[in-house]
């Protein structure tokens, strides 16, 4: 009966095993595997619009090629990501109309403008930083097929965090109007990023299902955290500054302590009432109606093959 399904399943978990597509799980693991999976596909997607609308000015032919290299690298996490989630019983369509309907979320962070070409260096460190500690948390997760896509995504994410890194430092100590350019776009970037990780731990409601089934193994302070020890040294040494005049470090625990986030613009901006989100799902439904006759003709031409093999 379910109760002793549970169990077993729970036991499962609480050995390390992977729960894999075939195998028993409660509905709701399956419904909560879905949003998250299916929300983090969106995100890889709609993450290749605000840095692709920068692949034709970047200001040399190595940094359009890292660009064009990371844009295409999210494309494929995009993928890997709605076949994991295919693998618990939702459609590609059904996902995708979701996102172009605006039922579905995605992150806080692709809401925002990229002003300039070093809004594109502070992505690769910040956001993709962001991203890292979370996804690293993620590759540990219960269910095989998410975990198993977060481990190569993560070994990509790296590379951009470290190209982000090696131009936010060049920038930083480069001509004025580059020091400016960069210590704007870092202004800009700075509380969404840390918003990424999600609410605090007492205003976030899926965490504690998620931390007992091990689809989370820490909490969104615990990244946040991670995240601020990591890379405040990191700018700070870098000679810029960070737009939080509460920012401390706490000798006692070793951790760098932020000042209040601005959680209105957060709910706000994932609601739907962000600066660019009109556009980004306007640009998505674009490209899905440009895209109609490639998935048409692939179909088509599938079929084709399918009949010719029968014969
Ligand atoms: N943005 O109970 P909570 C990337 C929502 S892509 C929007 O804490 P949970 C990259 C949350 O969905 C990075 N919404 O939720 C790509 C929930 O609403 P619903 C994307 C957010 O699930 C291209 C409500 O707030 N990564 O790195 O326990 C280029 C309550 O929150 C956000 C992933 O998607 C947010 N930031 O924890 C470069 C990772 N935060 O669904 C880089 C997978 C919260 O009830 N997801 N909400 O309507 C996760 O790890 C978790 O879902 C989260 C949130 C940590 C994001």
């Amino acid at each position: 009966d379910y109760g002793e399904r549970l169990e077993e399943f729970e036991a499962r978990i609480a050995r390390g095993e992977k729960i894999e597509p075939g195998d028993w799980m409660p509905a709701e693991y399956r419904r909560q595997l879905i949003r998250m999976i299916s929300q983090h596909a969106h995100s890889e997607w709609v993450g290749m619009l605000p840095e692709g609308a920068w692949i034709t000015r970047a200001p040399s032919l190595r940094r359009k090629l890292i660009l064009l290299a990371k844009v295409q690298d999210e494309a494929g996490h995009g993928q890997y990501l709605y076949h994991a989630a295919e693998t618990l019983g939702i459609t590609r369509e059904e996902m995708v109309e979701a996102l172009l309907s605006g039922k579905a979320k995605y992150s806080n962070i692709f809401n925002y403008p990229t002003l300039t070409w070093a809004d594109v260096a502070i992505i690769g460190w910040l956001v993709d930083g962001m991203a890292i500690k979370n996804q690293t948390m993620l590759a540990q997760c219960s269910y095989g097929p998410y975990s198993r896509a977060m481990v190569r995504i993560c070994a990509e994410e790296t590379f951009h965090h470290k190209q982000g890194k090696e131009a936010v430092l060049l920038y930083a100590k480069g001509s004025p109007k580059q020091r400016r350019m960069v210590q704007d776009a870092l202004n800009r970037w700075w509380w969404p990023t840390l918003m990424m990780a999600g609410p605090h731990d007492t205003d976030s409601p899926h965490t504690p299902l998620l931390l007992r089934w091990g689809i989370k193994t820490k909490t969104n302070d615990q990244i946040r955290q991670e995240f601020l020890n990591e890379h405040v040294p990191e700018l700070l040494d870098a000679g810029l500054s960070i737009p939080d005049p509460d920012l401390r470090y706490d000798e006692k625990t070793g951790n760098w302590i932020h000042g209040p986030i601005p959680w209105d613009e957060f709910w706000k901006v994932i609601g739907g009432e962000g600066p660019m989100n009109r556009h980004r799902l306007e640009a998505r439904r674009r490209a899905h109606e440009e895209g109609r006759w490639v998935r048409e003709a692939m179909e088509a031409y599938a079929k084709r093959r399918l009949a010719q093999a029968a014969d």
